[in-house]
This record gives C-alpha cells, sequence and structure tokens, in this order.
C-alpha cells in the first residue's frame, strides 16, 4: 500500500498545560472546525455522563471534568494530517505528559489567560525541554475575568525562562474580548458573536483602531496602541534567522509575509523563540488560527532530526531518518488495557511495519509477531493494515514488550526510554492476556505502569450527605 499522506503534510502535536487551562475545550473545538465532528460538548454537559467530549471519555473523567489519561485523534487543517494528543494537567497524571512529549515532534503550551504560568505549566514545559519539543503558546481564557496577555507573557519569560514572540495580540478582554490582530499579516480578526459557527471580519490595522472596535478598557487600549511596535519586535526577532533578509531590511525592504512566517518556522523549530498566540476557546474565538500556527510553525516528522541507534551495549552505531525507506524502528510508549485487549501505543520512527510481521524487541531481545493494529480515535480503534515512519498507532495483545521498548527490524536498536515509575502495588483484577497468565510480574503491574491507586475516605455527613464517599487518586 502506498503512503496516503506525505510525511510532510503530518504534524505529531500534543497539547499540554496546567490542569483547567483549556487543553480538552481546544481539542473539541478542533475536531469541530476541522470537520471531525458536527457538535462541541463543553466538560461542564458531560457530569451525567450522558454525553461526554471526545478526548474524555472515561467516566471518571466524565464525572469530574478533568483529563486522566492522555488520547490521540487526527483531523486535517489545510491538507496536513494533524495527530493531537490531548494529555492531562494535574500533577498526578505527569507521567501521561511525559509519555506523550516523548514521541511527539511538536506541542501546543496551552495557559489560562488570567493564572498566567501555572506549576503545572512549568513542570510540562520543563518535560518538553528534555526531548526538545518545539512549541507554540497559547493564551487561552481571555474572555474571563481579570485575563491579561502581557502579564501572561512576561511570566513566559519570567517563570520558564523562555523567549516568548508575540504572532498576535488580543483586541479587548473579559466580556469584551473581541479577536485578535494578526501581526504577522498586520490585520484585525473580529468576532462578532460567541456562536461556534461565527466568522471573523478581517479588518486592516489602522489609526484609532480601539475607539472603532469600542476598546475602552485602558489595558487592552494600551496594547492596541503598541500595535506597531510588536509587529516591529516580531520582524526584527523572526529576522534574525534569515541574514539575506535582515540586510535587505536594513537598506529598506520589509520582509514579506512569507518571508515572515517562514522565519516564524525556523526560530521555532530551533527553539529560538516560541510563538505566542491568543483566544477564548470556549468562545470559539482563536481556534482556527491556532491551527494555521500548528501547520505554519510546528514540525513535520521530516524537521526532526534523526534518532540515535546503539548497539546492546550502548555505543552509537548510526542514525535513522524518518523515512519509509529505512528499516523499521519504533519505541512503544504506552500500554493501556482496553476493550479491545492490551493496546501497546507505538510510535514508527522509520520504516513500514506491516500486519502479520515480526519484529525484534530490541530493549528485551524478543521477538514479536505483529497481530491486530488499529489506529486509535480517542475510545475508537479502527483497523489498519501498515504503519508508515512518523505515524502513532496502536498494537493489539503484543505479548513481551513494555512500556518504553524499542522495536526493530532488523539490526538491534535501543532508544532511550520515558521513565515511569515502577508499580508498588496491584489490584484484584483477574489477568486477561496470554502474557500476564505467563508472566511472573502480578498482571497489572505488568501491564499498567503506574498503577492507579485509589483511597476512599468517608466525608462528614453534613457536609454532603448524598455523597457517601470520594475518591482521591495518586500515582504508586
Ligand atoms: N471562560 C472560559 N472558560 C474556559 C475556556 N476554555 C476552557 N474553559 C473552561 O475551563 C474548564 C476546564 O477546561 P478543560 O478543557 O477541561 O481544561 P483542561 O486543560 O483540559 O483540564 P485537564 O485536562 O483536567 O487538565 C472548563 O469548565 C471549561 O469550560 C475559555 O476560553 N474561557
Ligand atoms: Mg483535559
Amino acid at each position: 500500500m502506498a503512503r496516503t499522506t506525505p510525511l510532510a503534510d503530518i504534524r505529531n502535536i500534543g497539547i499540554i498545560a496546567h490542569v483547567d487551562a483549556g487543553k480538552t475545550t481546544t481539542t473539541e473545538r478542533i475536531l469541530y472546525y476541522t470537520g471531525r465532528k458536527h457538535t462541541i460538548i463543553d466538560i461542564h454537559d458531560t457530569k451525567d455522563l450522558k454525553t461526554s467530549t471526545t478526548t474524555d471519555y472515561l467516566e471518571q473523567e466524565q464525572k469530574r471534568g478533568i483529563t486522566i489519561q492522555s488520547a490521540a485523534v487526527s483531523a486535517f487543517w489545510r491538507g496536513k494530517k494533524i495527530n493531537v494528543i490531548d494529555t492531562p494537567g494535574h500533577v498526578d497524571f505527569t507521567i501521561e505528559v511525559n509519555r506523550s512529549l516523548r514521541v511527539l515532534d511538536g506541542a501546543v503550551v496551552v495557559f489560562d489567560g488570567v493564572a498566567g504560568v501555572e506549576p503545572q505549566s512549568e513542570t510540562n514545559w520543563r518535560l518538553a525541554d528534555n526531548y526538545n519539543v518545539p512549541r507554540l503558546c497559547y493564551v487561552n481564557k481571555m474572555d474571563r475575568s481579570g485575563a491579561s496577555f502581557t502579564r501572561c507573557m512576561d511570566m513566559i519569560k519570567k517563570r520558564l525562562g523562555a523567549r516568548p514572540l508575540a504572532v498576535q495580540i488580543p483586541i479587548g478582554s473579559e466580556d469584551n474580548f473581541k479577536g485578535m490582530v494578526d501581526l504577522v499579516t498586520m490585520e484585525a480578526l473580529v468576532w462578532d458573536s460567541d456562536d461556534k459557527d461565527a466568522q471573523w471580519q478581517v479588518i486592516p490595522v489602522t489609526e484609532g483602531m480601539a475607539d472603532k472596535l469600542g476598546i475602552t478598557v485602558p489595558s487592552d487600549r494600551a496594547i492596541l496602541d503598541a500595535v506597531q511596535a510588536y509587529h516591529t519586535e516580531l520582524v526584527d526577532t523572526c529576522l534574525e534567522m534569515d541574514d539575506a533578509a535582515m540586510e535587505a531590511y536594513l537598506e529598506g525592504t520589509a520582509p514579506s509575509v512569507e518571508v515572515i512566517r517562514a522565519c516564524l518556522r525556523k526560530g521555532t523549530l530551533t527553539g529560538a523563540f516560541n510563538p505566542v498566540l491568543c483566544g477564548s476557546s470556549y468562545k470559539n474565538k482563536g481556534v482556527q488560527q491556532v491551527l494555521d500556527a500548528v501547520v505554519d510553525y510546528l514540525p513535520a516528522p521530516t524537521d526532526v532530526s534523526a534518532i540515535n541507534t546503539v548497539d546492546a551495549d550502548g555505543n552509537p552505531i548510526g542514525e535513522r531518518n524518518c523515512s519509509d525507506e529505512e528499516p523499521f524502528s519504533a519505541l512503544a510508549f504506552k500500554v493501556i488495557n482496553d476493550v479491545y485487549g492490551a493496546l501497546t501505543f507505538i510510535r514508527v520512527y522509520s520504516g513500514v511495519l506491516t500486519r502479520g510481521a515480526s519484529v525484534q524487541n530490541s530493549t528485551r531481545g524478543k521477538r514479536e509477531k505483529i497481530g491486530r493494529m488499529v489506529e486509535m480515535f480517542a475510545k475508537e480503534a479502527i483497523a489498519i493494515e501498515e504503519a508508515r515512519a512518523g505515524d502513532i498507532v496502536a498494537l493489539v495483545s503484543l505479548a513481551e514488550t513494555d512500556t518504553g521498548d524499542s522495536a526493530i527490524r532488523p539490526i538491534p536498536w535501543c532508544s532511550s526510554a520515558c521513565a515511569s515509575p515502577r508499580p508498588s502495588s496491584v489490584s484484584r483484577s483477574s489477568p486477561r492476556t496470554r502474557v500476564s497468565k505467563r508472566s511472573s510480574t502480578p498482571p497489572l503491574a505488568r501491564w499498567f505502569a503506574p498503577i492507579l491507586r485509589c483511597i476512599w475516605k468517608p466525608i462528614a455527613k453534613p457536609v454532603r450527605p448524598s455523597c457517601a464517599a470520594w475518591v482521591s487518586c495518586i500515582w504508586t
């Protein structure tokens, strides 16, 4: 079977943030605006379990309105296939973010426009640093009372030690958040309603724009009054990436939109800076622009440097580029037990894996026969016959492979696995797989790393008489 989506047209990205920044809300809109689904479900509408967002489909996720496990979905935007992993923001599930970042090519870091950089924003940022993942920043919740784009920019600079580069500035804030100025094209994008299907008007940036758009709050006006200064900073910073364009600029020729975008892409991929966008996912403003930025600035699998190959003793023996023509290599980054059986999620780094093939688990020195292969769309499994370089797929009922193992054909290859805490306790569930029955390791300790242990504590009657107990979950 031939490749259907060219490698250069794939974006494997994660959405990462502190808890409640709006990752799942943004993912829902991504699926809606790309046409993958026809309705938007909001987090607070899922508590009665009658409905759920696409990525928070577990019962506990629906009830609590939080993401517990990362979920993969995919969609097409401007001809590019965007594979998105919606990750949890809660500190207890950091391992889920770690595992995802290990195999993703880029990330959108969502910030709450009111709280700015929060503890898990920092933890997840550092994890992305560890794996050199290029990042965009998205200042969400600009509609909330107390939202401040400039404060968030300052916090990104000071707390994360990053170099944020505004590619948009907000038009208004809180109840009067109307849209944003695109600093690349110098156009104002203005929405006249919060409706999910509302279109934005494109208005050229002119003097007195704040008055025309009815922006009265002094801090909101100050940002708009400084629009030329923001544009100049964007152009100056971008041109550090292109000597010829910088020379032309110094001689009086302003760079074109295409040149600025090319520089933004280069700067993002090399980690020289992080483009910053703003919006309100909940009020349906700015998500399509985030998708544009993912396509324009985040890497395709071919933009990421080749992976190093090592022999069994850890000595470098070469490298593999992300290409179908190279020998097969992949990393298993997550194993879950699902209604479909044990699902081992792999990221294919090179080559092609076909159903029925045998591969070598180079971490354990075991051979593994590939049976069913599926592409996951949140909880739905779509059967596939092959997986190619750059793909993230799940293999059903593997016998020998665990989180962090690498699989290859035919040369031994190992890659650095992502560290996950070893489980220290097991539950009483019975083994469901051939492996778990055969293995000397307790079944869940083998298939779930880490184990989620729940402690039930009775709650005082006067507080919530109808509730018998509450649960707090910790990783062990
Ligand atoms: N006002 C406002 N609320 C928002 C916005 N985006 C998300 N929310 C709300 O914030 C809450 C949390 O949203 P989620 O999308 O679940 O946040 P999350 O980052 O996925 O949270 P975790 O996965 O649990 O870390 C929900 O009540 C959303 O409705 C926004 O742009 N504006
Ligand atoms: Mg979520």
